[in-house]
């Protein structure tokens, strides 16, 4: 008898010390946006890669299309440790720290290669740390892509055509003081927003060019101005409460497969952009291609002396870079 309950016992011990090597990890990431988007594209990728690198060991579910809640909800979600890891719109970031309407500024990135040079370098860095104060890891920097202006009222080419229309903006005070500046009426309103443009509760909004295809704008919006007013990146994070319980080889490894997960989505998106306008066109948007640029930045300059920037030397910072 006693043999027996000693070798229950061992069996029990060895069950309860092997569980953490055997058992796969669940890692839950959350998007707002559904398959076929710059979120849900990157989070595929580190599904991917982290599975296959990780023999198994961490299993990554995805909650894509608003299943958990929208993007303020999924950061929530993120800081408690009720899920993991997200993909997440700059955009909604602001409320949570600041310091991220440094690289949401209109007109600030010229083209793709510096956005990556910047957010890839010592300004991204000090950014993703900052989150830490907050209690996200901050893992690195995605694309959702340069955002471009569309509404169902009229052909806007110059910032005085903008005026009055009630543009729906994410939940961010630097994105509706832009829009504010701009002579809009601007709306914080969660993605998705089909419905309310539909039923015409707001006139237009901005996106990257994916946007307008994966979520069928064409059907609603007839006008389209390439404004590419603020180069829109996602930040990939992790609850920092999870982060600090991983090894630091595992730490290694997540980190590693969602910077590849990131250069795959820049690359992905990037490669379509041409593609898609021509099927925007096709769809019978009307596109501004060439739109007056120095009338935006007129009435956005102002914003500049707002004071957007917890902390003076990251903006002095950035200024330096972009000389
Ligand atoms: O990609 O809310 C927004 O406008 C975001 O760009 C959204 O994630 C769609």
């Amino acid at each position: 008898m006693k043999k027996i309950i000693f070798s229950l016992l061992v069996l029990l011990f060895s069950c309860m010390a092997g569980t953490p090597v055997l058992a796969a990890r669940v890692i839950k990431l959350g998007v707002v946006t559904k398959p076929g988007s710059a979120q849900n594209i990157v989070a595929e990728k580190f599904k991917e890669l982290l599975e296959s690198r990780s023999g198994g060991r961490y299993t990554v579910q995805i909650f894509h299309s608003k299943s958990i809640g929208n993007e303020t909800e999924i950061l929530q979600q993120i800081q408690m440790n009720t899920i993991q890891m997200g993909v997440v719109t700059v955009g909604p970031f602001d409320t949570f720290d600041p310091i991220v309407r440094v690289i949401n500024y209109p007109f600030l990135f010229r083209d793709n290669a510096q956005a990556d040079e910047i957010l890839d370098g010592p300004l991204g860095r000090i950014i993703l740390d900052d989150l830490e104060s907050v209690g996200f890891k901050g893992l690195c920097f995605s694309e959702n892509g340069f955002r471009n202006l569309t509404n169902n009222k009229r052909p806007v080419r110059t910032a005085d055509d903008v005026r009055g229309l009630k543009i729906r903006v994410m939940a961010s005070p630097l994105h509706k003081a832009i829009w504010q500046a701009l002579g809009a009426n601007p709306t914080p309103m969660p993605w998705p927003i089909y419905t309310e443009l539909e039923q015409g509760v707001i006139d237009g909004q901005e996106n990257p060019l994916w946007v307008m295809v994966v979520y069928k704008f064409y059907e609603i919006q007839k006008y389209m101005t390439l404004t590419r007013h603020v180069y829109s990146a996602h930040i990939d994070v992790a609850s920092l409460m999870w982060w600090n319980t991983l090894s630091p080889d595992d730490q290694a490894m997540i980190q590693e497969a969602m910077r590849e997960a990131a250069r795959f989505g820049r690359r992905d998106n990037r490669a379509r952009n041409a593609a898609r306008l021509a099927l925007l066109k096709e769809k019978g948007m009307i596109v501004e291609e060439h739109p007056d640029l120095a009338s935006f930045r007129a009435k956005v300059a102002g914003l500049k002396e707002m004071k957007l920037y917890r902390e003076p030397k990251v903006h002095s910072l950035l200024l330096k870079m972009l000389e």
